[in-house]
């Protein structure tokens, strides 16, 4: 088992059975595409929401171990805007996961001062479920912890469709100048501004692919893979990242 821990607050090391994470270097801001619920609920002859419902309960999991670790934002990629597309009752049933999420475990992460915060377009998100989502937004808003970033009813082109319009919006008043646009000026017309760009992508199930996520955020991040589902994903999985994250040649001005 990997995820014996011993000397957590004694020393700069995290030691499991197989390998040693060093605490001063952990990604800071981890992003994570929780992808395989509906495969693992079918390789039980299960619903596909029994698979989401499975999932939720990891994500709790790994707030949990990302915050012991020292991570600063984690992004989870909850709904995309073709998410949409699935069939209509579990779409609803999805929609009603933030609320459980948040009636099961807010109490827990404002002990452990996280900061719930959400990227996506809010319309179309139906009503409970901002509801839901404000009210936690809200709870959590003087916590200087962990940020905890959904991505919801997302989608990275149409991010920066809207940024980019809002941002010729802006030039057309005069507000700014087209010749002062630089990078920076763009990323902060993205919905990640307020965590930046993640370090580490995580994707499970054995897909590689982006998928229409954070893509102007993920251009120098390290990108793993796993094929483990989501709902098998664990705090020593998450361990594992960190660790080949940290064992990875960083190149500059290289590829
Ligand atoms: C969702 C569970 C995880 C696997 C991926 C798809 C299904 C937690 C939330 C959530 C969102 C906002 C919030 C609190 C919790 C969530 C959706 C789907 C739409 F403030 N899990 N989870 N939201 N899944």
């Amino acid at each position: 088992m990997l995820n014996k821990l011993t000397n957590l607050t004694k020393t700069k090391k995290v030691t499991t059975e197989n390998f040693e994470l060093d605490l001063s270097r952990v990604p800071s801001h981890i992003a994570v595409i929780m992808d395989g619920n509906g495969r693992w609920a079918r390789k039980r002859g299960l619903p596909r929401i029994a698979g989401h419902r499975e999932g939720m309960k990891v994500v709790r999991k790994v707030v949990k171990r990302a915050n012991e670790l020292g991570v600063k934002a984690l992004t989870m990629y909850a709904f995309s805007t073709e998410n949409w597309k699935r069939p209509k009752p579990e779409v609803e049933f999805i929609m009603k996961l933030p609320e459980q999420f948040l009636m099961a475990y807010l109490p827990e992460l404002i002990e452990e001062n996280v900061r719930v915060r959400i990227m996506g377009e809010k319309e179309g998100i139906p009503s409970y479920t901002l509801k839901a989502v404000n009210e936690a937004m809200d709870r959590t808003k003087d916590n200087d912890g962990l940020i905890l970033n959904f991505a919801l009813n997302y989608g990275s082109r149409y991010e920066i469709t809207s940024g980019v319009r809002q941002l010729a919006k802006e030039i057309e008043q005069g507000k700014i100048k087209s010749d002062d646009v630089t990078e920076e000026v763009i990323g902060s017309y993205m919905m990640s501004k307020e965590v930046g760009d993640p370090e580490l992508l995580i994707r499970t199930s054995g897909e590689m692919r982006l998928s229409n996520f954070m893509l102007w955020q993920l251009a120098y991040t390290e990108l793993w893979f796993t094929d483990v589902y989501w709902p098998d994903f664990s705090a020593s999985d998450l361990d594992k990242a960190i660790y080949d994250f940290q064992n990875r040649g960083r190149r500059f001005g290289g590829v």
